[in-house]
Order: C-alpha cells, then structure tokens, then sequence
C-alpha cells in the first residue's frame, strides 16, 4: 500500500507495519499531571484524540498490529535518573502526589492511557523510563518477534517522545510514518518544526502525512 506522504511516497505492507501510539497518558493529556506540572496547557493535546480514534478503530479492524507505549516510573524511582528527577522547576515532582496519584508512576491513575485510547485486551503496553521506545524496554524484540519492519508513529509529545522513539526506529531500520494530525506538542511552533526535521532532506527520519491519507490507503 502506498500513502500520499511527504517527502514522497510512504510504502508499506499492514501485516509488517505496527500502529505505535506514544504516551497518550493522563499525566501528559489532562489537567493535573506531569504536562501541567511543567507549566504547560495540557488542552493543547486534545485536538489528537478523534483523529487518532479513526485510525486506531481501523487498524484494528485490518488486524494490524498496535502497541501502545507509556512514559514513567517504578514507585521507587529507581528507574528515574537523578538528571530527570532533578530537572527543570516543576510544581511537582515525579513521584510526588499528585491529584491523579503520584506523577508519572507506574500503577497510578495518572500513569495509565487516556479512556478515549484505551489499550484492547492482548494490546501489548510498552512502559519505557525515558523519551524513546527502545531505551530500557522490550520494545525492539516485541518488534522483532512480530516481524515488523514499518511503523505508524502517533502520539506526544511531536518534539519529545515521538521524535526521539522515530529516530531510535530510522538507526535501527525502521520505516517510520508520523501522522501530523495524531501527534501533537504543548508548543505548535516545536510541532510544525519537529514534523519538518523529519521529512526534510529526502526523509532523513521517515515519512510524515495526515491521517486521511493512511486512511484512503487502507479503504
Ligand atoms: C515529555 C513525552 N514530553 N511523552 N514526554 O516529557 O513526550
């Protein structure tokens, strides 16, 4: 299949191509969490969300592969490098409590994925410690047990999450696809740039379109 993609034509085959939605958590998508604690409008995220329930519902429907991914914390933190814990002036911190539970601990409320994207049963769930899939997981044997060579990449943060777990996929082989619509940043400015940097130079990084072209490409 192909998809109407910058910069050219993104191919791909659905039973190697995985549906990686990155981090779409409380603590990064609703008030109260590790996004607002950074001092940032957690609103600005939402408008990924219905974009992001098309293309979830139909590649489920297509029997594609979906792995979900979340961004946290063992409860003693011992995952949690000083540099991260210590970092920045939050009004929290990770680990402390927090509305939600504590921030960006694994088990609490906020930790887990939004209900509107809520992870269907034998949809694996890929807890990393850092910004990228790959550092610390089991993401690249998942990908590899399940003979995967192409991934659609959605989520938050564009500048953060998305793009460091897009640059891990593109040194590793990966044909990576960020769809512009079902990813989404507390500053549109980083969004706009950050989708750029991936496409420009010939896709140094991978491929970016909107989701109605997955979308025509799959019906
Ligand atoms: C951030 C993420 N922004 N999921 N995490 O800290 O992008």
């Amino acid at each position: 299949m192909i998809v109407d993609a910058n910069p050219g034509p993104y191919s791909f085959d659905p039973a190697t191509t995985a549906l990686v939605i990155i981090d779409m958590q409380r603590d990064f998508c609703e008030p109260e969490g590790f996004g607002e604690t950074l001092g940032n409008d957690v609103s600005l995220l939402r408008s990924v969300i219905p974009p992001l329930q098309q293309v979830l519902a139909t590649a489920r429907a297509l029997g594609m592969t979906v792995i979900h991914t979340r961004e946290g914390h063992a409860p003693d933190l011992s995952d949690c490098p000083p540099a991260k814990l210590n970092r920045g002036n939050p009004s929290l911190r990770i680990g402390d409590p927090g509305p939600k539970g504590r921030i960006l601990i694994r088990g609490e409320y906020g930790h887990d994925i939004i209900d509107e994207l809520a992870p269907l049963p034998g949809e694996p769930v890929v807890d990393k410690p850092g910004k990228g899939s790959f550092h610390g997981t089991g993401f690249g044997d998942l990908l590899r047990e399940k003979g995967i060579s192409s991934l659609v990449v959605a989520g938050v943060t564009t500048e953060v999450c998305v793009h460091t777990t897009v640059r891990e996929a593109n040194d590793r082989g990966y044909e990576c696809l960020v769809l512009s619509d079902c990813t989404g940043s507390y500053f549109p400015e980083f969004h706009r740039v950050a989708l750029e940097m991936i496409a420009a130079q010939g896709g140094i990084f991978g491929w970016v379109a909107p989701s109605s072209a997955l979308l025509a490409a799959l019906e």
